[in-house]
């Protein structure tokens, strides 16, 4: 059941990885229903606690490093940034947005590691993992992809497969094959930590047994897990990016810490619990995260996509319970998959649109980001998949932002400016319709609440825009421009009834149109709103402030002086919309460099003076150059280095001949470690410069063998 009373409620959205942008699909998921069900809430009075952040300490980040040649560091910190600013620009509304790479998460996951490992939760076992021979690193994850023995996906990763959401092991997959070098990976031995899910399966099924109010494509899936019965998950990892294990808890059991990184699925969710520290710390109040996590008042609240319900609704739960001191999630809202135009999104293949993209392209001016909170909050994938269209997003704007919410602001303020002096008018003898309206207005904001409070955010924000519709319908029906020519109060009423919709509509719109609220309530003059925004007081419900219940009410007094009218919302044209068509499908594929726009290789990461002068590099004159038998890309060379004689395979069979290298003088890394390839010894690298399309030419100089290269 869900909590009937609470204290406060703390709200997560999902922490993205820091690998990439934020695009619409990351908003239907988990950020905008959260924000929209934030805000709402704050305008209640709630005491909210909003926490997001950078999920960067896993292997997904560490496989973006090797694919540019950077560090993970390198990484984090270039889309950390972005990717809060377009959270910012977009209008999330977080308490704290924090990073797990940070050392407050780095002591709190492992304290977390540690009292489940002291409890005796988790289970050793040492037995076969995958292992890549050539990059010499044991395949986790999402470094090996093979067939899913669930559903048949061929690209399933080592953990989860995407397709089916089935959560997996490495060596559960079907034909694996290594992401890094393509290779069959061989068995190699290893010792991890697992929890046992299937032992924790009773208790985990008990607790959802008491949750089900939550959303049917929620317990669809947890449930189809249960009946298939949960496994032992690993949740330690052998890779070199990752939150260590500690080395007391390792040592605990007899085995070296070193080289083993806790699962990146064990300490993200911990990672919202960081945060709330962290918060908490700048509040000047360190222990007040406490209150959030540990208080049995707390509803706590998930947001996110259905690709993390089994992470969500399972493996942190079970933590959660085994560690003992914590509050259950009391919902988990997950929303389905938003496709784009009819297609399943695709990042790789450009199928996707951009937050900070589309933002710069909707400027401020147009207040892009409320068209885009709009539009994509009536298309939210609730219950099932959705499709976002660029003329579905056209249609809504213009439709609905502009011809009706839009008018009717528009044309009440307008005309009270014009005939009532940009006063309200005093309601006087109202009729039946000016009651029917006043009546529909004090029911608006329980039945849009009850939406929100329920996780309906489409339906909420349909019956938002509807409370316009009516007000414009009302309007209509009374024609003011009618009656303000005769004696009577009848278009006052009207102007007056009107202008108490728009005051309203400044509240129940700020969920999901929080910058068109403040340019209305600008229009009407009216302050003392209650702030959607976080604040650093704990609200006081006895505040004088303006909040989401009062907006049943009338909230702007006869006689009152209005602001200046303005266009709420303009037309989106449809030469913008074709724009942003043929943005779709163009893969320039984004990189941490600029350099790479232009095709060229990435800058590595910067070294220091000495590590450069550590090379040995030697001019040296090619004596022999002939081919391998068995070795199609080798060339065995013999180099005069003026002091001695050295034998170098070179990799460069196939981009020129033996004849074409012999005599030529190279540049030789003189000073590199001997390696044997068909059972020869290459004692030295030579040196070649490969442009963009990848041909080689040999590095060139006139002195004589064996000077030094620096
Ligand atoms: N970073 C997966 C994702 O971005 C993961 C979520 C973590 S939530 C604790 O979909
Ligand atoms: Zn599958």
């Amino acid at each position: 059941m869900p909590k009937d009373s609470h204290d406060r409620i703390l709200v997560t959205a999902a922490l993205p990885y820091a690998n990439g942008n934020i695009h619409l699909g990351h908003l239907a998921g988990a950020y905008l229903p959260a924000d929209l069900y934030c805000r709402y809430q704050r305008l209640k009075g709630e005491d909210v606690l909003f926490i997001c952040g950078s999920d960067e300490m896993g292997v997904a980040i560490l496989m973006r490093a090797l694919r540019e040649g950077r560090t993970p560091e390198h990484i984090v910190d270039h889309y950390h940034p972005m990717i809060r600013d377009s959270f910012d620009r977009f209008g999330m509304s977080f308490d704290y947005y924090g990073r797990t790479s940070s050392e407050t998460h780095k002591v709190t996951s492992q304290d977390f590691f540690r009292t489940l490992d002291e409890k005796d939760v988790f289970k050793l076992k040492t037995n076969e993992q995958l292992f890549d021979p050539e990059a010499e690193m044991f395949l986790a994850d999402r470094f090996v992809v093979g067939t899913c023995p669930v559903c048949g996906y061929e690209e399933a990763y080592g953990d989860q497969c995407e397709k089916c959401g089935s959560s997996l092991s490495p060596t559960e997959l079907i034909d694996p094959r290594s992401t890094l070098t393509d290779a069959t990976p061989v068995l190699k031995e290893t010792s991890h930590w697992y929890i046992p899910l299937g032992d924790m399966q009773p208790a985990l099924e008990e607790w959802i047994g008491t949750h089900p109010e939550w959303k049917n494509n929620v317990l669809g899936q947890v449930q189809s897990w249960f009946n298939d019965g949960l496994k032992d998950r690993s949740i330690t990892r052998d890779v070199p990016w990752g939150v260590p294990v500690p080395e007391d808890v390792a040592a605990r059991h007899g085995l070296e810490a070193e080289g083993k990184v806790i699962y990146v699925w064990f300490d993200a969710p911990i990672g919202y619990i960081s945060a709330t520290k962290e918060w908490a710390q700048e509040q000047g109040d360190p222990g007040r995260w406490q209150t959030y996590w540990q208080d049995e008042d707390t509803k706590l609240v998930h947001f996110i996509g259905k690709d993390n319900i089994v992470f969500h609704c399972l493996m942190f739960p079970a933590m959660l319970q085994a560690h003992g001191d914590y509050v259950l999630p009391d919902n988990v809202p997950a929303n389905e998959f938003l496709n784009l135009e009819g297609r399943k999104l695709s990042t790789s293949r450009g199928w996707a649109v951009w937050l900070h993209e589309y933002l710069d392209d909707f400027e401020e001016a147009t207040h892009g980001a409320d068209m885009l909170r709009y539009a994509l909050g009536t298309t939210l994938p609730e219950s099932k998949d959705a499709d976002f269209s660029w003329d579905g997003f056209q249609s809504r704007i213009n439709g609905e932002l502009a011809d009706v919410l839009g008018n009717f602001v528009n044309r009440t303020l307008t005309f009270a400016d014009r005939f009532f002096d940009g006063q309200v008018p005093p309601l006087e003898q109202p009729t039946d319709t000016d009651r029917d309206m006043l009546d529909r207005l004090r029911e608006a904001p329980d039945a849009i609440g009850e939406a929100y409070d329920q996780y309906r955010m489409r339906e909420a924000i349909y019956e938002t825009i509807d409370l316009a519709r009516a007000g414009n319908k009302y309007f209509n029906d009374t024609e003011p421009w009618h009656t303000r020519k005769e004696d009577g109060p009848a278009a006052g009423n009207t102007v007056h009834i009107c202008l108490q919709l728009c005051a309203s509509l400044s509240v129940l719109m700020e969920p999901v149109l929080p910058d068109a609220s403040t340019r209305l309530r600008d229009m009407l003059n009216l302050s003392g709103v209650r702030p959607s925004t976080p604040q650093d007081d704990t609200p006081d419900p006895d505040d004088d402030l303006i909040g989401w219940d009062d907006a049943r009410h009338p909230l702007l007094a006869p006689g009152h002086a209005l602001g200046t009218p303005d266009i709420l919302f303009e037309k989106v044209e449809d030469d913008t919309m074709d724009e942003q068509r043929d943005k779709l499908g163009q893969t320039d594929e984004d990189t941490t460099d600029t350099v790479e726009d232009a095709g060229y290789a990435p800058i590595k990461d910067e070294i220091e003076f000495g590590d450069f002068m550590d090379l040995d590099l030697r001019t040296g004159v090619v004596t022999t150059a002939e081919p391998i038998e068995e070795a199609d890309k080798l060339l065995r060379l013999e180099i005069d280095l003026g002091f001695e004689q050295r034998q170098i395979l070179a990799g460069i069979a196939e981009h020129m001949a033996p004849d074409e290298i012999n005599g030529r003088k190279v540049v030789v890394v003189a000073n590199l470690a001997p390696k044997t390839m068909f059972g020869l010894e290459s004692q030295g690298m030579v040196l070649m410069a490969e442009d963009r399309d990848g041909n080689l030419a040999l590095v060139s100089t006139d002195s004589e063998p064996g000077s030094v290269v620096r």
